[in-house]
């Protein structure tokens, strides 16, 4: 399969729906989940991004997403997002849903990002259960609700179901597209992962950009080896 065909497919599609993992991230410099020096490297996911995690060590899960949040905040967006930017402005229908919590999309000027497990920039209050965005979060400590509250990230934890309105606009969009193009996710976490399986069986076409093969592989019309910012502008062309 070439970049050809694939640029072809999208360029001939009513609707375009695409599927972000953290190897869209990683050509800004933010580690992945589960690549070598991956976020998970020196933690384990159940480790720390789960509730029981937080109720147990909420400092400690605070300090990761700290760390995290001082990497994202020094990211930039780069050529990848950019194309995809310009995808959504050509096609007819175009959602993009993503996995990722850092807000790269959004900075990269797309709109209406779907983020099914939430945003790093979203706080929640796990005592009143409000929720508002906060990039000024201090480096250290638990930050704190206005009701006295200790806030939490504002993710999607495993184990915690996805939020349903963004989720059911996710399945939708899977479900109506014509193409999906799957960009950097290992496939390995759930539900969001079936998304691809789900396009499938409702007839769209399959792409896959990532530096490697993937489980979801198999499930592609079209596998393109290479990292997101430099094969998906290319597709554009
Ligand atoms: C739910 C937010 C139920 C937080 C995240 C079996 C055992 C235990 C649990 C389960 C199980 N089967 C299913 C589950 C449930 C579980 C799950 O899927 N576990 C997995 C690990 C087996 N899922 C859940 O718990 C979900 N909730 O099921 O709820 C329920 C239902 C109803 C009611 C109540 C409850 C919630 C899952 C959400 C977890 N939250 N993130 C945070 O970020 O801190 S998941 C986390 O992993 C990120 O969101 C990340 O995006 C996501 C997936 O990882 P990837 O994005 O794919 O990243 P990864 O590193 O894995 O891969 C990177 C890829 O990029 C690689 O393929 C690499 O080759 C490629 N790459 C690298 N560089 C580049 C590149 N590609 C292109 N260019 C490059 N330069
Ligand atoms: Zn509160």
């Amino acid at each position: 399969m070439s970049i050809q065909e694939a640029h072809n497919w999208l360029n001939s599609a009513d609707a375009i729906a695409v599927l972000t993992g953290a190897g869209m991230s990683a050509d800004s410099g933010i580690p992945t989940f589960r690549d070598a020096g991956g976020l998970w490297k020196q933690f384990r996911p159940e480790d720390l991004a789960t509730p029981a995690a937080f109720a147990r060590h909420p400092e400690l899960v605070w300090e990761w997403y700290h760390w995290r949040r001082e990497l994202i905040a020094h990211a930039k967006p780069h050529a990848g997002h950019l194309a995809l930017v310009e995808l959504q402005r050509r096609a007819p229908g175009f959602t993009l849903i993503t996995q990722n919590v850092d807000g790269l999309h959004q900075a990269s000027g797309s709109g209406s990002v779907l983020e099914v497990h939430g945003s790093i920039w979203k706080l929640r209050c796990t005592q009143c259960f409000r929720s508002w965005s906060d990039r000024t979060v201090p480096a250290q400590g638990i930050p704190r609700c206005l009701c006295g509250g200790l806030a939490r990230p504002g993710v999607v934890w495993f184990g915690e179901s996805l939020p349903p309105a963004v989720w059911r606009d996710a399945e939708n969009a899977a479900e109506d597209c014509d193409v999906l193009l799957v960009v950097g996710t290992s496939g390995s976490v759930y539900p969001a992962a079936g998304l691809v399986a789900m396009a499938k069986s409702a007839g769209a076409r399959t792409i896959e950009v990532n530096t490697e093969g993937t489980v979801l592989s198999p499930l592609m019309d079209c596998s393109l080896q290479g990292s997101s910012g430099e094969i998906l502008p290319l597709l554009l062309r």
